[in-house]
């Protein structure tokens, strides 16, 4: 089985491969016309709401193409940090686009308490059907941008379960077994296709 990925992000296509692989599961980028699809992300707090508005855009562009009856995956995600009451959180990607990791770095200048977590929510769509699951590792903000895996705030976060490397010092495959994404998409993986007794 194929699921298209609803995303802009090949990293996340990249990360979502390996996961559902060891399912059996193929993940391609959605794409129509060549080209990925525009979401409009609506301005909530909510990551299932926004989910779960990306799921019904991108039926509503499959229906009447060769893709209407595939199964979509979407996923949205965002770091959320204690001392900041946790900021950026669902405002993660402008953020980033805007101040970036040294703005976060900036802000978070004398501040002792670096806690922080990432969340993701995945959702997949099939059959008439949305199955959700959700995420989370959390970590510390490092003190400087570190390492070039990974995207996003991965230079910067240092997740507990690690050995004291950020995500952007990680490979996939690391970052996968601990991160908030790997988790939510193994749920999802496994509600759509649940292991045999
Ligand atoms: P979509 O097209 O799937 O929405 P996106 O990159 O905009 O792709 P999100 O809105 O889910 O993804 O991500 C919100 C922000 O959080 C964005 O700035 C990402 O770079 C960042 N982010 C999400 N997951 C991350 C991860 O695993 N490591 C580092 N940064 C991450």
């Amino acid at each position: 089985m194929e699921i298209l990925f609803a995303t802009g992000n090949m990293n996340k296509v990249s990360e979502a491969s390996e996961i559902f692989s060891k399912k059996g599961l193929s993940v391609l980028q959605l794409e129509l016309g060549g080209s990925t699809p525009e979401f409009i992300e609506p301005q909530s707090e909510d990551m299932e709401e926004i989910a779960v508005s990306k799921i019904e855009q991108a039926r509503a562009m499959v229906e009447g193409t060769p893709l209407e009856h595939s199964a979509i995956l979407v996923e949205d995600s965002g770091l959320f940090i204690d001392s900041l009451r946790n900021f950026p959180g669902p405002y993660s990607s402008y953020v980033e686009r805007t101040i970036g990791l040294t703005g976060i770095l900036n802000l978070l200048k004398e501040e002792e308490n670096r806690e922080a977590e990432f969340r993701a929510l995945a959702a997949i769509s099939f059959d008439g059907k949305i199955v959700k699951a959700v995420g989370s590792c959390r970590g510390k903000i490092a003190y400087s941008v570190i390492g070039e895996s990974g995207f996003g705030y991965d230079p910067i976060f240092i997740p507990y379960e690690g050995d004291g490397r950020t995500c952007g010092e990680m490979s996939r495959v690391e970052k996968s077994q601990i991160s908030h994404r790997g988790r939510a998409l193994k749920e999802v993986s496994e509600l759509l296709n649940p292991p045999s007794k």
